[in-house]
């Protein structure tokens, strides 16, 4: 059945261990693997953790040391047999059986209609039509072949006839089942799906490869494909990639379900991980309503997608429909809008930032993007302006997935026009011309100006004035540029002494707003110790930082008193963490500006001591999940953490609490499935609330 001899084949006698051997020891081995299996399921598939990790490794250990003291019972779907296989010098080719279809596209909802219509109308019925739905994943569509449960063929799509082996590759991913969970399976089951890398994943990879200064991948489909490309699997284990099976290919010697979402459910029971947004809806009207739920939740999946699949449910109507020449018509894919396009580099302007970080910022035709028009991008630093090799008048890739900042990722060089134009960096800084300064090791250049340079005196006074630092109503970006521009402020310090004439002369400032503003400046003096901390804008400290230093220092004098090893005792605080925060305290201009803060007024309730155990959290289990308007979900955990509780990454019946954002999904439902508390935000700010921190 497989297309090139496995480099796992079974030994002679079969699957099971050869009858040499006691058979303590073949029973043992057989229960290891179950055991393996059935752990790697609840992590991999299932994303529900239960054996310790600890247990695990003891558990593949032992089957280790049975394989090397008895070879007669290795075989090629042991759970130690995920890498191991030379490398191949070209992939073999592979003729699928029944061939791998593409979609149709649907760009919008008329295209939609006109689908459903020509199901309706062929179908000659005038029931409502039931669509199963799930989002159309960004990856690599591949096939899977088991015979008698175990894997013995992967292939890639190739052009829907004829695809790649890539069984080697495949056998590295671990939610890929080697063999399947039941005894009862088909003698021949073919699935079919996608191989993806997670966006974490791609995000953590990327970040590895610039460090290695090795190219890193553009988006995750292609960190996927070229993942699965390689010709040593041993490199693609070493890859964060995780499968979703969404279709039958083929059955032989049994019977499946009728209805696609419920062969879907057989496939998950069988060890596969199916789409957990998967869901049967009803007629055009369901789909529709679906697509809009997908599109709302897109920017928090955990994976890319680039639409929404609908597929009639009931199999015996698909038979009925048929295909085109080259797509089910029972089938189709709503697409998002693209996450990327391609547009002109105008020009490259630098930015200085709160910390003199000098920032190359990209002014672009403006394209529509990831569903907004974008008109800038961030080049972030001379390195990577450097690997991209881009240049104003270029033709660039423009990346927006999600929420996250538009970036370049590419540039069409066979665009470059004759007069395209290096990009020089400044030689001083665009802002107070002071020198730039480029730490070794660090990609980042900074203006070394500090408080000399107006764009760093802006910035700090902006930041200590944001809602989570001093929250001084209506001092917008706007009156503090005009207020350091006109010359009244040079340092936050500077805002207590404002007079109403100085502000009520800015442009377009009434008298009235004015005053609102003094008064608001006022009672900003009233604050708590991690606000005051945070809104002094030293680097690297943030808001949870910043907590985590009061519930360790309790006082103010304690902790510009600390030295680097009491420093780095505290939560999250690290040897640059702590290098910063004795850098600022050190400074006398900080020592005179704080002083001169604490001198008009500025004042927070005084914080008692709380031992560990005595923590209000302590002994509890957290799950942070979906988009929290207020802060990131790190910010989340570590208030949690703060609070002396301990934050997992998944949902399981030992946790006792969820904090669910906007567009929670699959973490959410199964905490209401379990029972489990979940707050929404408002409920999470109100629990930190009761417990004295107050993040506004
Ligand atoms: N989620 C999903 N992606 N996807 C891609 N389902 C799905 N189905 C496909 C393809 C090519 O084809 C089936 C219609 C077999």
């Amino acid at each position: 059945m497989a297309d090139q001899p496995s480099l796992f084949d079974e030994p002679a006698s079969g699957s099971s261990p050869s009858d040499d051997i006691s058979s303590d020891v073949k029973q043992e081995v057989l229960e290891l693997h179950a055991q393996l299996n059935q752990a790697n399921y609840q992590y991999y598939v299932l994303d529900d953790p239960q054996l310790p990790d600890a247990e695990y490794d003891r558990l593949f250990h032992r089957l280790k040391g049975l394989e090397t003291e008895f070879p007669e019972v290795l075989t090629s779907d042991s759970p130690t047999q995920r890498v191991g296989a030379t490398a191949l010098s070209h992939f073999e080719q592979v003729t699928h059986e029944v061939p791998m279809l593409s979609l149709d596209n649907a760009f919008n909802e008329q295209d939609m209609l006109d689908f459903n219509r020509r199901i309706v109308d062929r179908l000659k019925q005038s029931e409502i039509v039931e669509y199963a739905c799930e989002p159309k994943l960004d990856g690599i569509a591949v096939s899977l072949l088991y015979e008698n449960g175990r894997l013995i063929r992967a292939a890639t799509r190739g052009d829907g006839s004829v695809g790649e082996n890539i069984t080697q590759n495949i056998r590295t991913i671990p939610s890929i089942p080697l063999k399947l969970l039941s005894s009862d399976v088909p003698p021949i089951l073919e699935v079919r799906g996608e191989v993806y890398m997670p966006t974490t994943g791609f995000e953590a990879f990327n970040k590895k490869a610039l460090a290695n200064n090795e190219k890193p991948f553009v988006n995750p489909r292609n960190a996927a494909a070229g993942s699965l490309r390689q010709l040593d699997s041993k490199i693609t284990a070493a890859r964060p990639l995780e499968f979703c099976c969404y279709s039958l290919g083929r059955v032989e010697g049994a019977t499946l379900p009728n209805r696609h979402s419920e062969i879907l459910k057989q496939f998950s029971i069988w060890g596969f991980k199916i789409n957990p947004e998967m869901q049967v809806v009803n007629g055009i009207e369901g789909c529709m309503d679906y697509y809009h739920q997908l599109a709302e939740k897109r920017g928090s999946l955990a994976y890319e997608i680039d639409g929404i699949v609908f597929k009639v449910d009931d199999i015996a109507i698909q038979q009925a429909l048929g295909f085109t020449g080259r797509a089910p018509r029972w089938a189709i894919a709503h697409k998002f809008p693209a996450q990327e396009q391609i547009t002109l580099l105008k020009d490259v302007e630098f930015q200085v930032g709160r910390t003199g970080a000098i920032t190359p910022v990209a002014r672009l035709e403006p394209v529509f993007v990831g569903g907004v028009t974008v008109s800038n991008a961030t080049l972030h630093n001379m390195d990577e302006i450097a690997r991209l090799d881009v240049r104003v008048g270029d033709t660039v890739v423009i990346r927006r997935a999600g929420d996250v900042i538009p970036q370049i990722v590419n540039v069409v060089t066979s665009k470059r026009p004759d007069h395209a134009k290096q990009i020089q960096f400044p030689q001083s800084c665009p802002v107070c011309d002071s020198h730039i300064e480029r730490v070794e090791g660090e990609a980042v250049a900074r203006c070394t100006g500090g408080l000399v340079c107006a764009a760093q005196r802006k910035e700090a006074i902006k930041h200590f004035a944001s809602r989570k630092a001093m929250d001084i109503d209506g001092l917008g970006d706007k009156i503090v540029e005009q207020l350091v521009d006109e010359g009244l402020i040079e340092s936050f310090l500077d805002l207590y002494s404002l007079k109403l004439a100085d502000v009520a002369n800015l442009e377009r400032m009434a008298e009235k707003s004015a005053q609102n503003l003094l008064d608001s400046i006022n009672v900003s003096k009233q604050t708590t110790l991690a606000k005051f901390l945070y809104a002094l804008g030293i680097r690297e400290v943030g808001v949870a930082t910043a907590q985590n230093l009061v519930n360790h220092f309790l006082d103010l004098k304690v902790l510009v008193k600390a030295d680097f090893d009491a420093l780095i005792e505290v939560d999250d605080v690290g040897p640059i963490v702590a290098q910063h925060i004795l850098n600022f305290f050190s400074e006398p201009h900080n020592q005179k500006i704080i002083d001169g803060l604490l001198n008009i007024g500025i004042s927070w309730p005084k914080i008692e001591k709380v031992a560990a155990d005595e923590l209000p959290l302590n002994g509890r289990t957290f799950v942070v999940t979906g988009t929290l308007a207020s802060m990131g979900r790190d910010e989340a955990k570590q208030y949690l953490q703060s609070l002396g509780a301990k934050v997992a990454g998944s949902v399981s019946a030992k946790t006792n609490g969820v904090v669910a954002g906007e567009k929670a999904g699959s973490k959410l439902t199964k905490a209401q499935d379990l029972g489990i508390d979940v707050m929404d935000e408002a409920a999470f700010l109100a629990l930190l609330n009761g417990h004295g921190i107050q993040h506004a």
